[in-house]
């Protein structure tokens, strides 16, 4: 495959200013015709803009067609996997002499600077196994474009910077798809012979082909409405398959939550009359944001408390405001070309994680993103496919949506958040949405409003979106008792990563303050300017000093506070240090980050001594600072909970230079069954205090959190093996009043050695809950993840299960993601044959979904983390992936650049 490049961006040659589809759906087939008003792009104002949604024709006032000279540019039309059946020009059919088509395009030569074409196309949407372009899941028509899916649909200018307005006619049978649906508004339907019947789509919004959405099918409607601000009635729909409908009320109320917080928080209403939200079983992503109608993974969008847990309804309220987000921070302004997708993706991560912080426990929110951040776009910055949250190149796009350009994209708007302040950032926010709506745009237009908007200079910050890596933080503090003066030393690197051997200092913002011997912040003073107690200091050389007056007791700094850059941080807190920040620091994402990084130097400790073959005997401290979260009822519970877990598997494999998988889960079991062992009594306290699970359930924060600390509680005392435990988790199991408190008693059990108590439960919950897809995705998931030995087979035994699915992408997320990203040391057996599995199931899936198949190869890219035997059995199974026949662009670039 081609090597695609940032400096090689053009802009278009041809825009399409209307662009008008009709789409004859079929079991065997589907008949997409399109009519196209396409103009040279010479520079002349395209009369595109369209702030207010009226549509402006630009059929009226079209200049005549004006014949273009020689030298006039072909017209090169992305097309992908169709049959061409015909091609007009202002009406008149054009026979193969006139164009060529190849297997990714179809180029035309043009006479005149603008012109009608007309093209028919046959596609195949049954066979669609990638779910790319026009598919069908289950009995539904629907369509995912975004990144380069269009094309799949029909021969197009498939690029951001292509902007046209949309009219959609879809027709199908009516019994077997009552409703038809597509972007912007409806203006008109009917029916036709033989039991078919039609409905035209209008949107009035100007917008790139990767927006494009339809949906055809049997399915039912849940129908609310908000008002917005400025007083306009939007008439909210969401549709799902009818067995569904009592699991939609959840979203409902996300999506007008989303609509409020984006109103007050960034001043941006919503644009068409209607917006729409279809549910699919069949998705290769969470959701997609097509313009008015959004589609989303069913597992997105369904929440119920018997089938869902809390972490399923968090997960709908974020995904459902992160698309309804997107109607601003990517459809209004979207992006000039996929090198800038963090444009919209980053900041419309952020402004998700905002809006969940505000209607939640932000310190949780902070604490659940670091966490996630930490062990995975850490590892990602670190091997083979690190790229920069702007690459300069790519093979195919749909590798790209990666944790780089989301999560640590957001981390680089909230950078900007935070050195800008809410205001600033807002003042800057209204300027980008002002300069830019309708447009296709890039990161520096994002910035450089941000920019304009204050009369700041960020030339140094952006090197964040072009130097890969994550930075190192070595800090020192030095109290000089003469002077009074507490300095802070910082020093600042970035390890290599490919094709950036050097990097230079990047800009960060480290907020902190001072505390101390009783943990009170201290006032800051900095060249005679008083600071508050919490400032915000901005890093910006290889080496810098900050010199804090008027300090006269040694401090303890509380640094990095709530996560505020992405870096690995390093000061040499010694284990009391850490102890006493986990106690006092008044900030709360410092405590927890306090508790955490103390777990993480215990535990690397006591891999060593596993290593040497010496006895592991735990730090009686970490023991304490349980202890104290354990009896601190004025904690929040869902905090406590986050401070009780243990630093993950995988964070710990990120943090090792040369990871040993069976050392680190022995030694983080062996721990966890020491804290039980000691903490058994104020466990059980604490479980009893905390409510019973058969209590009614509620939505609210405060239950949310009770019922996390309760199920961490009980992970642990079922590690004590007592009976009473095995009483407790059995009668929750069978009691639960809803799926949180059932899901983590069956967690506990399929962990548990007690083998008849766990196929008991196994089997009564498969039973129950067999025709729901997502809770079956659960049961798979629980035991592909569990690190009990045996864990290849056991998953083997489940792709045989007649819920199993290799098509469907959630399945296939369940059970082969599950085992290969949280079952590690199952995965990385020393014979090799988790790697042999995941290799061929990659094959496998290369045929049928591309997409998927080359996310799966993410755990084997990781290769130079482990010993050289593991090394060599993963880079022989990447190797073999690159042998195998008919490999995609997808799996080919991942596979050969993790070699490289
Ligand atoms: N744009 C792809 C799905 C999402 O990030 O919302
Ligand atoms: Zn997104």
């Amino acid at each position: 495959p081609q090597t695609i490049y940032l400096t090689d961006y053009r802009q278009p040659d041809y825009l399409i200013d209307e662009t008008h589809l009709t789409f004859e759906l079929f079991e065997d087939h589907a008949l997409v015709h399109s009519r196209l008003l396409v103009r040279l792009n010479d520079g002349r104002a395209d009369g595109t803009l369209c702030r207010d949604g009226t549509r402006h024709s630009t059929t009226e006032g079209r200049v005549p067609s004006r014949p273009v000279g020689v030298g006039a540019p072909p017209l090169v039309l992305h097309g992908q996997e169709l049959e061409l059946v015909s091609v007009a020009i202002n009406d008149q059919a054009i026979d193969s002499s006139d164009y060529q088509v190849d297997e990714h395009s179809l180029t035309l030569h043009p006479q005149t600077a603008d012109f009608e074409l007309a093209i028919t196309t046959r596609i195949q949407p049954q066979n669609n196994t990638a779910l790319e372009g026009l598919y069908k899941s289950g009995g539904m028509f629907c369509t995912q474009c975004e990144a380069e899916g269009f094309r799949k649909i029909t021969y197009y200018l498939d690029r951001p910077d292509v902007m046209s307005r949309f009219t959609t006619t879809v027709m199908a049978d009516r019994g077997a798809y009552p409703i038809l649906l597509s972007n912007g508004n409806l203006i008109a339907s009917g029916e036709h012979e033989g039991g078919r019947h039609w409905a035209t789509w209008e949107d009035p919004f100007p917008k790139p082909s990767y927006l494009f959405a339809l949906v055809a099918g049997d399915l039912c409607l849940i129908q609310d409405s908000y008002t917005t601000l400025s007083g306009r009635k939007i008439d909210l729909r969401i549709y799902v398959e009818p067995e569904n409908r009592e699991q939609c009320g959840h979203a409902m109320d996300s999506l007008k939550r989303s609509m409020r917080w984006d109103e007050e928080v960034y001043g941006r209403e919503y644009d068409l009359d209607i917006f729409m939200i279809v549910a699919v079983n069949d998705f290769n992503m969470g959701a997609m944001e097509n313009k008015g109608l959004n589609i989303f993974n069913s597992s997105c969008v369904l929440a119920h408390p018997d089938t869902a847990t809390d972490m399923a309804f968090q997960r709908v309220e974020s995904v459902v405001a992160h698309e309804y987000f997107h109607n601003w921070s990517g459809n209004r302004v979207t992006c000039r070309d996929w090198f800038q997708l963090s444009l919209k993706e980053g900041f419309t991560v952020f402004r998700d994680a905002e809006f969940s912080a505000d209607m939640n426990s932000r310190t949780v929110k902070r604490i659940e993103d670091v966490t996630f951040l930490r062990a995975n776009q850490f590892a990602e910055d670190a091997g083979p496919m690190a790229h920069p949250v702007r690459p300069e190149s790519y093979m195919e796009i749909s590798n790209f949506y990666t944790l780089t350009i989301y999560e640590k994209g957001a981390e680089v708007v909230r950078m900007l958040h935070t050195l800008l302040g809410p205001e600033r950032f807002r003042k800057g926010t209204d300027l980008y949405f002002e300069r830019h709506d309708g447009q296709a745009v890039t990161c520096d237009d994002f910035v450089a409003a941000l920019e304009d908007a204050n009369g700041v200079d960020f030339t140094q910050f952006k090197r964040w979106y072009s130097q890969a890596g994550t930075p190192v933080l070595e800090v020192e503090g030095r109290f000089d008792a003469s002077s009074s003066t507490y300095e802070l030393r910082c020093r600042q690197s970035c390890p290599p990563t490919p094709g950036q051997a050097e990097k230079l200092p990047f800009v960060i913002p480290l907020r902190m303050a001072l505390l101390n011997e009783r943990g009170e912040e201290l006032p800051l003073r900095m060249g005679g300017s008083e600071l508050g107690t919490e400032t915000v200091l901005a890093v910006t050389e290889a080496e810098q000093v900050f010199v804090f007056e008027g300090v006269t007791q040694e401090p303890l700094p509380s640094l990095l506070r709530g996560f505020s850059a992405p870096v690995k941080l390093v000061y040499p807190f010694s284990r009391d240090d850490r102890v006493f920040l986990a106690m006092h620091d008044p900030d709360g994402f410092n405590r927890w980050e306090a508790a955490q990084s103390l777990a993480v130097d215990v535990l690397q400790g006591l891999v060593e001594i596993h290593q040497a073959g010496r006895p592991l005997l735990l730090d009686q401290r970490l023991l304490e600072v349980y202890r104290r979260v354990l009896s601190d009822t004025e904690l929040d519970p869902a905090v406590a909970a986050e401070i009780l877990r243990l630093p993950s598997e995988a964070y710990l494999i990120e943090l090792a230079e040369v990871a040993d998988v069976d050392a680190i889960h022995h030694v983080r079991e062996t721990v966890r069954r020491e804290l039980a062992t000691a903490l058994a009594e104020p466990m059980w306290e604490r479980f009893e205090s905390l409510g019973s699970t058969a209590e009614p359930w509620s939505a609210d924060a405060a239950s949310m959190a009770r019922r996390s600390l309760r199920n961490t509680l009980l992970g642990y005392l079922m590690l004590t093996e007592s009976s009473a435990a095995m009483s407790a988790c059995v009668r929750q199991f069978v009691e639960a009043s809803n799926m949180t408190d059932r899901q983590a008693a069956l967690v506990a059990l399929v962990n548990s050695s007690d083998e008849q108590q766990k196929h008991a439960a196994l089997q009564e919950f498969a039973q129950r809950w067999a025709d729901y897809p997502l809770v079956m995705d659960q049961w798979f998931s629980i035991q592909a993840s569990s690190p009990l030995p045996g864990g290849l087979q056991r998953v083997q035994e489940l792709m045989k299960h007649p819920a199993f699915n290799i098509r469907n992408p959630n399945k296939v997320r369940s059970v082969i993601g599950a085992f290969a990203n949280n079952n590690l040391v199952n995965f990385h057996a020393v014979d090799g044959a988790g790697y042999r599995f995941l290799a061929d199931r990659v094959i496998e899936l290369n045929r049928l979904n591309p997409q998927i198949a080359s996310r799966l190869i993410t755990p084997l890219t990781r290769w130079r983390k482990f010993d050289p035997v593991r090394q060599e059995l993963m880079k022989g199974e990447l190797q073999r992936i690159l042998e195998a026949d008919d490999l995609s662009p997808d799996v080919y670039e991942v596979a050969s650049k993790s070699l490289a």
